[in-house]
């Protein structure tokens, strides 16, 4: 094992008995959310996984030093702590010299999660190419081409262009899987007009998918895209002129690089009167249960 990578103790004793284990991110909490709902959200993220016999692995950077296993008071800590970075790939080196808090993004958390020996992680959606400006892709997606990772979440953020993002997956070799479905979901929408490469209703499926591509020796992930639960959705036709209206402001703004992202889910939440945030919220908790399905089923094969 690495030793630049610390390990919290419930999370080491259960990988040290082969129990199942599920990574979380936490950009979601120190710029996904605001204070306390960032904290509920991760608490209820940890029971749904938890309700399946899995174990929760919170992945960030504490004190400069990424941890595999925050404890709760530490991610309580990270979502009062509104000084601490967003962590991508190209930061782990970096906030190591400053030695502050971080949240890991998609990209940071299961490039950590798959070096630490985790095999399932679950978040919101993944980043990827954004509208307007095919230039701004997010290190999600070449992380997702070279890490042998499952990453179970609600598509792309619709925030950004689905079709590039989808082709860009499709250039590096990164499978599609939907849950119960066969369309991309949409985020906030359970759909979007875009197919996915394969339609899976068993865990035991997806298991089987990740040890062949490890048999081939491939090195991507499998993007494992579950649609929002159906009361929470809020449908294309309500969220679609929301997102071009703040997708247009940030632009006017000149809002750019890495708060682009965050900047445009806050404003999301406050032109929807909180809709794509209850919506956001119940997509997590969905996407955890999935994940931890999925952490048990490569116990029992
Ligand atoms: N999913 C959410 N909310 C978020 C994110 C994902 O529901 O805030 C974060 C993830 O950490 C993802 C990041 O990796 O946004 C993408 O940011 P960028 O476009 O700057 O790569
Ligand atoms: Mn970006």
């Amino acid at each position: 094992m690495n030793e630049t990578l610390r390990f919290g103790r419930e999370c080491g004793e259960a990988m040290a008995r082969e129990e199942p284990v599920v990574a979380l991110e936490s950009a979601l909490i120190t710029h996904g959310f605001a204070h306390p709902a960032n904290l509920q959200i991760t608490r209820a993220m940890a029971q749904a996984i938890r309700a399946q016999g899995a174990t929760p692995v919170p992945i960030g950077i504490w004190e400069g030093l990424p941890l595999i296993g925050l404890s709760d008071a530490q991610v309580a800590d990270l979502a009062s702590d509104r000084t601490a970075a967003k962590v991508s790939v190209r930061d782990l080196p970096l906030i190591r010299v400053r030695g502050t808090h971080g949240g890991t993004t998609v990209a940071a958390t299961a490039y950590l999660a798959q070096r630490a020996g985790i095999r399932v992680f679950a978040t919101g959606g993944i980043g990827g190419v954004h509208r307007g400006h095919p230039e701004d892709v997010s290190a999600d997606l070449p992380i997702l081409a070279t890490t042998p990772i499952i990453v179970v979440c609600a598509g792309a953020k619709s925030i950004l262009d689905l079709p590039r993002t989808l082709e860009t997956l499709e250039t590096w070799g990164v499978p599609v899987v939907g849950w119960q479905t066969d369309e991309f979901p949409a985020f906030y929408s359970r759909r979007s007009g875009l197919r996915v490469d394969v339609s899976v209703d068993d865990p035991c499926d997806i298991v089987e998918i990740f040890n062949t591509q490890r048999a081939l020796g491939l090195s991507q992930a499998i993007l494992v895209t579950v649609p929002v639960p159906l009361a929470d959705e809020v449908p294309a036709d309500v969220v679609e002129p929301l997102i071009a209206r703040a997708v247009a402001e940030a632009e006017a703004d000149g809002v750019a690089g890495r708060d682009l992202t965050p900047s445009i889910l806050a404003r999301m939440v406050t032109l929807s009167e909180d809709r794509t945030r209850r919506a956001n919220e119940s997509l997590l908790v969905n996407n955890a249960d999935v994940a931890a399905q999925i952490a048990v089923a490569f116990t029992q094969i």
